[in-house]
């Protein structure tokens, strides 16, 4: 009944389109048409990347950051197996509020069983990267990616979002990857994918390690402006790649986490995840809950700065490649 409701509110007020079977909001729809800046965002972050309420505060300032910096913010979810572009306040209240048993955390394998049986379901960054791609917005932030596990080159647990970036023609604006990972086989697979992988604004081109500026990895690029990361991206557009670029922008100083600490609660956590048998799509979440809990939210607080930050950035960045589209 609520479904079906749901249903006939969604019909009403958007535009479904039959072919691709993704809901736009008016707003995205619009600025699409007018060739203006978007932003995607993902909401794996919302309903299994962050604890209640600090998730929802984070998703709508994130959104604002969105717009302060000129763009128009399309943080895209799955209700009610509608694959939606543009969540409203109330939509990601729901993903957010739903208990998590009733939200699948949905990478690209989890979208048609998500869909067809009309479940909710927060977008990791490669389902978000999918529908992004089919709406055409190139631009997409968040915190940080998921990578190669730590013993992943044993136990094969290698995040999805690595391949997707190889076959999606999507840029992702986010810190890297967590230190939860093994960031140098990261971004050994990303470069085997053919991923552009760049650094903004970080001199030499050191990697972020999302908590902290300096991962001790090198990338061979970096863009010091949002200009200059625009006519990477016009480049990348003209070469019809069909991969995606990643670029990692640093946790402004103020807010960065101190190393020795997260570390700490990093092996701890990994320590616990391998006792109690944590397997597949939940580690990550097991990890970043349980980091969050032994570094008594100093963790989430840096999580928070640094996704607005490249929130702004990316906006940025859009707000710069329309102008050279125009
Ligand atoms: N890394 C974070 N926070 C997150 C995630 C990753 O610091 O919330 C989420 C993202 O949605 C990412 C997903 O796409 O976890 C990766 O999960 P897995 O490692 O199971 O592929
Ligand atoms: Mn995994």
């Amino acid at each position: 009944m609520r479904r079906s409701s749901c249903r006939v509110f969604r019909a009403l007020t958007r535009t479904f389109s039959t072919k691709q079977q993704i809901v736009v909001h008016p707003d995205v729809r619009h600025a699409l048409a007018q060739k203006q800046p978007v932003v995607a965002l993902e909401s794996t972050i919302i309903t299994h990347g962050m604890p209640m309420p600090e998730n929802v505060e984070t998703a709508l300032l994130v959104e604002q950051d969105v717009r302060r910096n000129g763009a128009v913010p399309a943080t895209i979810g799955i209700i009610d197996g509608c694959i939606t572009v543009g969540l409203t306040q109330e939509e990601l209240m729901e993903l957010a509020r739903k208990p998590r048993e009733q939200v699948i955390k949905c990478s690209r394998r989890d979208l048609p069983y998500v869909v067809k049986m009309g479940q909710s379901g927060g977008t990791t960054v490669a389902a978000t990267m999918i529908v992004a791609h089919r709406v055409g917005i190139p631009i997409f932030a968040t915190g940080g990616i998921g990578g190669v596990h730590r013993e992943g080159h044993i136990t094969l647990d290698v995040s999805a979002d690595l391949v997707e970036l190889g076959r999606t023609p999507v840029a992702v604006i986010c810190s890297g990857v967590k230190s939860i990972l093994d960031i140098p086989r990261t971004l050994e697979y990303l470069e085997t994918q053919g991923v552009c992988v760049a650094t903004y604004a970080s001199e030499g081109g050191v990697f972020p390690d999302f908590y902290t500026r300096d991962s001790g990895c090198k990338v061979p690029y970096n863009l010091p402006t949002a200009e200059h990361a625009a006519q990477l991206l016009r480049a990348w557009q003209q070469l019809n790649l069909q991969s995606g670029v990643l670029i990692g922008v640093p946790i402004p100083a103020e807010h960065a986490a101190d190393k020795s600490a997260i570390d700490a609660a990093i092996k701890q956590a990994n320590a616990e995840a391998l006792a109690q048998g944590i397997t597949g799509k939940d580690v990550t979440p097991f990890l970043l809950a349980h980091i969050a809990r032994l570094t008594k939210g100093r963790s989430l607080q840096a999580n928070i700065a640094l996704i607005r930050n490249n929130a702004s950035v990316a906006a940025q960045i859009a707000c710069e490649l329309a102008k050279e589209q125009s």
